[in-house]
């Protein structure tokens, strides 16, 4: 596809309530968009990037210098023959992955309109299982202001149908949090995210959750680090997931060497897209590990491709995906809703994305756009 002109957009939207991790409090957030015109056809991807470097060294600052400077720039009149030819075409830049990502789902998008099919068809189209039509989901609760509050807060997305509850820990806010929310509801399925909050010397701490039956620890130590988790592993009883630590197909591989996880949450922001997270899926799921969908408070135009890589059939966990109403009192495409029978959210089924932006609310959220074509550059 021969690409001839990239939009650049920067929003910012605000969270219905904050959402707090180890790393720090969130209420607005921002995110760029791209959308990608070629041959008639616009695709559309979301840079997850937010304003502070908490999560990721990446920025909405470093990404829209590295996309306006680097990555647009190499795309622009090029003939690009499909998504898995992205990442040769863009390996010239090192590292931020959430820059190139954006990019990678424009082209995903780009794919299945030409094809005039759903992402989730295209992405699934090596499986003979073929897609699922609605996938398990949990939502993901950040620190509250006291466990008394978290519980009630569980509570609430329980009410609301969610089945699958993930609670945000940090130092002092970790075990006691644990045993309440399982005292609380026995038969649920909780898991603790520590957004790498804690080191090894802190084993004897995770080791007092072995009786609650979680579900899962995910990314307790350092942020890069794969060995230590290794070292964990062997010492606790709950299955051990890794986040931040995964940025590529390698690092799976390297995790599955020495066995530093039980689990992995993809994030394809996180692994520069969905073309990786799909070989991180074929190479986990060849191997027997388990997979979910991770979250990072997308917009519906991230949330929909989400929803297309959890469909397919190696991400057997519920994700970090949860319905729009739980981020945002609107939002710049339709509503995504909960199955309440069952804890699942419907994969999108129309051409590409298969989402409606709302064009007017765009506008209104956006803070800077840019537009860049070929004879500019
Ligand atoms: O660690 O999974 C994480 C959000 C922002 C940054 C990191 C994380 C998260 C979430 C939210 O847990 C998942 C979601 O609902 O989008
Ligand atoms: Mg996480």
């Amino acid at each position: 596809m021969k690409i001839e002109r990239i939009d650049l957009y920067h929003i910012s939207m605000r969270l219905v309530s904050p959402f707090v991790t180890s790393f720090g409090p969130q209420q607005q957030r921002d995110c760029l968009l791209t959308a990608v015109h070629a041959e008639g056809l616009t695709g559309w991807g979301e840079c997850v990037a937010t304003n502070d470097p908490g999560y990721s060294y990446e920025t909405t600052g470093t990404a829209w210098h590295i996309l306006g400077d680097f990555l647009i720039p190499a795309l622009l009149g090029r003939d690009i023959a499909g998504p898995e030819a992205l990442a040769p075409a863009l390996s010239f830049v090192r590292g931020h992955p959430l820059a190139k990502a954006a990019l990678d789902q424009s082209l995903w998008d780009l794919a299945a309109q030409a094809d005039g099919v759903s992402m989730s068809a295209r992405l699934v189209e090596p499986y003979a299982e073929g897609a699922k039509s609605r996938v398990p989901v949990g939502v993901s609760i950040g620190i509250q202001s006291s466990i008394g509050r978290t519980v009630e807060v569980i509570r609430e997305y329980y009410e609301q149908g969610y089945r699958r509850i993930k609670l945000k820990i940090k130092p002092g806010h970790d075990v006691a949090l644990g045993r309440a929310a399982r005292a609380a509801f026995p038969d649920l399925p909780i898991m603790l995210d520590a957004n790498s909050a804690f080191r090894l010397e802190d084993a004897p701490l995770f080791q007092a959750m072995d009786d609650l039956n979680l579900l899962m620890l995910e990314q307790p130590l350092g942020y890069e680090d794969i060995y230590d988790h290794s070292l964990l592993r062997p010492l606790i009883k709950t299955p051990l997931c890794l986040d931040e630590s995964i940025h590529s197909d390698d690092h799976a591989r390297y995790a599955l060497a020495i066995g530093a996880c039980d689990i992995i949450n993809v994030k394809p922001s996180r692994v520069a897209g969905w073309t990786e997270a799909r070989r991180i899926h074929d190479r986990c799921r060849a191997a027997g590990m388990p997979l979910w969908v991770g979250g990072m408070l997308e917009t519906g135009i991230g949330r929909a491709a989400q929803l297309a890589l959890a469909s397919l059939p190696g991400f057997t966990l519920p994700g970090d995906i949860s319905a729009t109403e739980r981020y945002y009192e609107r939002d710049i495409t339709g509503p995504f809703t909960l199955n309440t029978e069952d804890s699942t959210i419907s994969v999108p089924s129309g051409v590409g994305l298969g989402v409606e932006i709302d064009h007017d609310y765009l506008n209104a959220v956006t803070l800077r756009r840019e537009t860049f074509t070929a004879s500019a550059a």
